[in-house]
């Protein structure tokens, strides 16, 4: 029956992606590489919050991109426009990366020298909720234009991050925005969740996030250091 039979294939298909997970961590902490994973909507600003967030953090950390998009190189080139290697993974029509495809690009990375790793995931709010990559941090990146809502409509995406980044607050003049809302909304799925708005066009909000990170990335590393 097509239901008894889609439903163990789905969970396969999960299950190797978590093993393959696990694998691309095990690569990455043997380097000692933090991952960090970015998921949001297409054009809520990912490229933009990561390029703004490279140029400010590059003399501090040695970093690596990777850039998931359905096609094109785009976002890959500003990565690498804004000073640091970059490798582009080409889903060729599926709306999210998975573990199977950060696995096949790692090899790529330099990872002896790179303190953190900073992927792009494809534009969705739905799939890549499901595709566990092995990253240290998770993070989301809402943004004002499309509305306060979305923690209610998309809960697997806010409950699954360690953070939410809310950008484009230089638009809130201009939308009808209710953040109370939007903050009661990820309280209820992610209780004591770190937030942080911000505008990745003006840099308003920008330290608190730049801090947050780097506290992120030298904790992992000391960490790291004590287990040696
Ligand atoms: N006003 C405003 N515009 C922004 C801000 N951040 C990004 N944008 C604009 O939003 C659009 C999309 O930005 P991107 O950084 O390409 O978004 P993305 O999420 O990487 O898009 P995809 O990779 O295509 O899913 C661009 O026109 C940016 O200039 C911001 O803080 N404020
Ligand atoms: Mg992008």
């Amino acid at each position: 029956m097509p239901t008894t039979q889609t439903v163990p294939v789905v969970e396969n298909i999960l299950k190797a992606n978590d093993q393959l997970a696990q694998s691309n961590r095990a690569l990455l902490d043997q380097h000692r590489t933090f991952g960090v994973n970015f998921m949001a909507s297409p054009g809520a600003g990912k490229t933009t919050v990561i390029v703004r967030t490279v140029q400010a953090l590059k003399d501090r950390f040695r970093l690596t991109g990777i850039d998931g998009d359905i096609a094109t190189t785009i976002d890959a080139d500003r990565f690498a426009a804004a000073g640091i290697p970059a490798v582009q993974i080409n889903t060729g029509g599926a709306c999210h990366l998975d573990a199977v495809m950060v696995h096949n690009a790692l090899p790529q990375v330099d990872l002896t020298h790179t303190d953190a790793l900073i992927i792009e995931n494809v534009g969705n709010l739905i799939c890549p909720a499901s595709f566990p990559l092995g990253v240290h941090l998770n993070v989301l990146i809402a943004s004002v234009p499309e509305g306060a809502d979305k923690p209610y409509k998309y809960p697997t995406m806010y409950r699954g991050v360690q953070a939410v980044v809310l950008n484009k607050t230089d638009l809130l003049p201009y939308f009808d925005f209710d953040m109370d809302y939007f903050r009661q909304g990820v309280e209820a799925l992610n209780p004591g969740l770190a937030f942080f708005p911000l505008s990745a066009k003006t840099g308003e909000g920008f330290d608190a996030w730049l801090a947050w990170l780097t506290e992120q990335v030298e904790a992992y590393k000391m960490t790291d250091d004590n287990c040696q």
